[in-house]
C-alpha cells in the first residue's frame, strides 16, 4: 500500500507498506521509524513492550535510507503526523544502506549543488527536489495534450547532423566514421522540411546540444526543447499558440500538482493572455534610460534585467533586428527588421520563434549574408524548390520554463542529470 492510501479510519486494519527509512528515533522503550515512500511519510511505532524482542532490536539498528517492508496494524493516534501510526508485526530489510550517507535526505543539513549533483540519486529522494520532477512530468504531459488537441503531430528528427542551425560556434563535433558530424543544436531545419512534406502542424520534444563555453545559471549543454512548426500562418499565429500553451500548462500544474506546489511553498497564478508585446525598439528605449546600447545590438543579461524589472512576468519582445537573428527568419518590407519574437519571463528568455523565409532565392541570399555556404544546406534548401508553404514556429526551453514557473535559481535544478562545462557525470 502507498502511504496516501492509509487513513486514521483504517484503524485496526492490517497493512503492508514499503519504502526508505527516513529517520529512526530511539527513545529506549519506544522506537519510531519514519518510512518514506513515493507519496509521503508514515510513522512506524515500536513500543518495546508490545513488539517481539528480535524485531525490536533489529529495528532500532536499521541504517537510514535502507529499504524496508513492513507488515503491521494501523492504529489511530492523534499525536502522529498523519493521525495514525503503524504497529509492525514484521519488518523486513530489503536492502541495507551504507552509513554515513554521502548526502542527507532530511532537509536538516544543507549541501552545495555539486555534492547534490554528484549524489543525485539521493538528492532526488528529497521531497522538494522530487516535487520539481513530478511537476516537470506534468508540464510535458500538458504540452503534449495541448498540441495534440490543436491538431499537431509529434515527430522525431535526427540528433546527429552535418550542419549548424543557430550559429557555428556552439556545436559539439562528434566522431562519425569518415564524415564530419555534430550533435544537433535545434530541430529547426528538419521541422521546416516537414512543412514541405505537407504535415502542416508538427511538434517535437527532444534534446538539443549546445557547446556553451560559459557556466551560467541559465545555460545547459544538453537541454530539452519543445519545438513547433506550422504552415499557412505567420509569427503572430504561432505566438498565440505559445501563450495559450503556457497558460494551459500553468492551469494544469495548479490543478494537478497542488501537493508538489505546496512542498515547494509556491503560489502559482495562471498568467492572463494575451501576454504583453513590446517591440525590440521600444525595449531598447527602456534600457537606454539607464544604459546606452546601439540599435541592432543583442540585449545582454544586464539589459534584459533592466527590462525584466520594468515589465516583469511573461511578455514577448518582437520585431528583432534581422542581423542578430538566424538566416531562416523572414523580414518585414524594411529588411532590417525580422518577423521574429522571444518569449520572456522577467529577464529569462523562454522561447524564440519567427515566421520563416519560405522563398528559395531569398533564403539563399540570407544564408550568404550570414557568411554561410548554401552548399552545406543543400538537403534543406531542396525542400524549398518544389512547393514550400509559408510557415512559422518556435522553440521553447523546457528547463527554462520550469525555472521560471517554479522560481528556481539555477537551471540545473530543473534537469535530472545536468550537463555543463565541467560535468558529464553522473
Ligand atoms: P533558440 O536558440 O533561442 O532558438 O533556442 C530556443 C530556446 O531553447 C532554450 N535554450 C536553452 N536552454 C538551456 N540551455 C541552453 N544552452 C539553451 N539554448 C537554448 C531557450 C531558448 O529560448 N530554432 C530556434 C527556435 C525557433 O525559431 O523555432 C532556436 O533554437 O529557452
Amino acid at each position: 500500500m502507498r502511504s496516501t492510501e492509509i487513513t486514521p479510519e483504517k484503524d485496526g486494519e492490517q497493512v503492508k507498506v514499503a519504502g526508505w527509512v527516513h529517520e529512526v528515533r530511539d527513545l529506549g522503550g519506544l522506537v519510531f521509524i519514519v518510512l518514506r515512500d513515493r507519496e509521503g511519510f508514515l510513522q512506524i511505532t515500536l513500543p518495546k513492550k508490545v513488539i517481539e524482542r528480535e524485531t525490536f532490536n533489529r529495528a532500532r539498528k536499521i541504517s537510514r535510507e535502507s529499504v524496508i517492508k513492513v507488515e503491521g496494524v494501523v492504529k489511530k493516534e492523534e499525536k502522529a503526523p498523519n493521525g495514525f501510526e503503524i504497529i509492525p508485526k514484521t519488518i523486513e530489510v530489503l536492502n541495507e544502506s551504507l552509513a554515513p550517507l554521502p548526502l542527507e535526505v532530511t532537509e536538516k543539513v544543507p549541501a552545495d549543488l555539486d555534492t547534490r549533483l554528484d549524489n543525485r540519486f539521493i538528492d532526488l529522494r528529497r521531497p522538494k527536489i522530487n516535487a520539481i520532477f513530478r511537476i516537470k512530468s506534468q508540464v510535458v504531459r500538458s504540452i503534449r495534450e495541448f498540441l495534440y488537441e490543436e491538431g499537431f503531430i509529434e515527430v522525431q528528427t535526427p540528433k546527429i547532423v552535418s550542419t549548424a542551425t543557430e550559429g557555428g560556434t556552439e556545436l559539439f563535433p562528434i566522431s562519425y566514421f569518415e564524415k564530419e558530424a555534430f550533435l544537433n543544436q535545434s530541430p529547426q531545419l528538419y521541422k521546416q522540411i516537414m512543412m514541405s512534406a505537407g504535415f502542416e502542424k508538427v511538434f517535437e520534444i527532444g534534446p538539443i546540444f549546445r557547446a556553451e563555453e560559459h557556466n551560467t545559471t541559465r545555460h545547459l549543454n544538453e537541454a530539452t526543447s519543445i519545438d513547433i512548426e506550422m504552415s499557412f500562418t505567420d509569427h503572430e499565429g504561432v505566438m498565440k499558440i505559445l501563450e495559450r500553451l503556457i497558460a494551459r500548462v500553468y492551469a494544469d500544474v495548479l490543478e494537478k500538482c497542488g501537493k508538489f506546489l505546496q512542498i515547494l511553498e509556491l503560489n502559482l497564478e495562471v498568467p492572463k493572455i494575451p501576454f504583453p508585446r513590446i517591440s525590440y525598439s521600444s525595449a531598447l528605449e527602456i534600457v537606454r534610460r539607464s544604459r546606452e546600447i546601439p540599435w541592432g545590438e543583442d540585449l545582454d543579461l544586464q539589459a534584459l534585467k533592466i527590462l525584466g524589472a520594468e515589465i516583469g512576468g511573461l511578455y514577448f519582445i518582437t520585431d528583432w533586428p534581422t542581423k542578430i537573428k538566424p538566416f531562416y527568419v523572414m523580414t518585414f518590407e524594411d529588411e532590417r527588421i525580422s518577423k521574429s519574437f522571444d518569449l520572456m519571463h522577467g529577464y529569462i528568455e523562454l522561447a524564440s520563434g519567427a515566421q520563416r523565409e519560405h522563398r528559395y532565392e531569398r533564403l539563399v541570399e540570407n544564408i550568404k549574408a550570414k557568411g554561410l555556404h548554401p552548399e552545406s544546406f543543400e538537403f534543406y534548401l531542396k525542400a524549398f524548390r518544389y512547393g514550400m508553404p509559408p510557415h512559422a514556429g518556435w522553440g521553447l526551453g523546457l528547463e527554462r520554463l520550469l525555472m521560471a514557473m517554479l522560481n528556481l535559481g539555477n537551471i540545473r535544478e530543473a534537469m535530472l542529470f545536468p550537463r555543463d562545462r565541467t560535468r558529464i557525470s553522473p
